[in-house]
């Protein structure tokens, strides 16, 4: 695995992900400024899983795509089920971000439909999961961390797989595709931390082509 890695443009394809170090913080204010807006026409809430139990971590979408989950199953939708309005749309902010980084590791035409917003509080994770929901797998996923750090989890091709932990921290942006795009991955319990900007919590943006 290639994570910590100098970007080798001729080897990304085959290691799939790369961290990107810090490459949000320059856009922070921006980035954080457009979160709010979204956040103010698409509220953050606790969506059910399919059997039943609502998830730790609070969510919402921007982009023509949202990624929804109630008791009929995991799907992207257009419609907020919560306002029955579109999602707000993607700021130019986080396209470009996403963008940016994609091209970065080698991705000349990733165009995101759908961006996924998470919120962890303490306490707060994500169980052991694959992205599988999107039509086309040879396209990345782009993921943003902001504010308290947290540990994720990467694993292998089956839950049970052996799993490798790293932290993700402020401004850490990861780029998942090739032979990574179906691994498991998960997020462990948020562990209590305060951020200058963001107070106890933590952000993450996934960026996809969902349709
Ligand atoms: C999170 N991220 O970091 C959850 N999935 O809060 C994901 O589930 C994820 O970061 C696919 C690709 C990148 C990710
Ligand atoms: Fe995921």
């Amino acid at each position: 695995m290639d994570l910590f890695g100098n970007i080798k443009p001729a080897e990304t394809a085959l290691a799939g992900v790369i961290l990107l170090k810090g490459f949000a913080l320059k856009d922070e204010a921006t980035l954080l400024a457009d979160l709010t807006s979204i956040i103010t026409q698409a509220p953050l809430r606790h969506m059910v899983t399919p059997s039943g139990f609502a998830m730790s971590v609070a969510m919402t979408n921007c982009g023509e795509l949202g990624w929804v989950t109630d008791r009929q199953g995991y799907r992207y939708a257009h419609l907020d089920p919560l306002t029955h309005k579109p999602w707000p749309s993607m700021p130019a902010s986080f396209l470009a971000l996403s963008q940016a980084a994609a091209l970065t590791v080698g991705y000349a035409d990733f165009i995101p439909d759908a961006c996924l917003i998470n919120r962890y509080l303490t306490g707060a994770r994500m169980g052991l999961h694959q992205d599988k929901n999107e039509r086309d797998f040879t396209q990345p996923i782009v993921s943003v961390s902001l504010g308290v750090p947290a540990m994720f989890q990467f694993g292998g091709f089956k839950r049970a797989d052996k799993t490798l932990s790293f932290p993700l921290y402020h401004g850490d942006v990861v780029v998942w595709g090739g032979d990574a795009r179906l691994r498991y991955h998960g997020v462990l319990p948020l562990k209590a931390s305060t951020h200058p900007a963001l107070g106890e919590s933590r952000i993450n943006l996934t960026f996809r082509k969902a349709g």
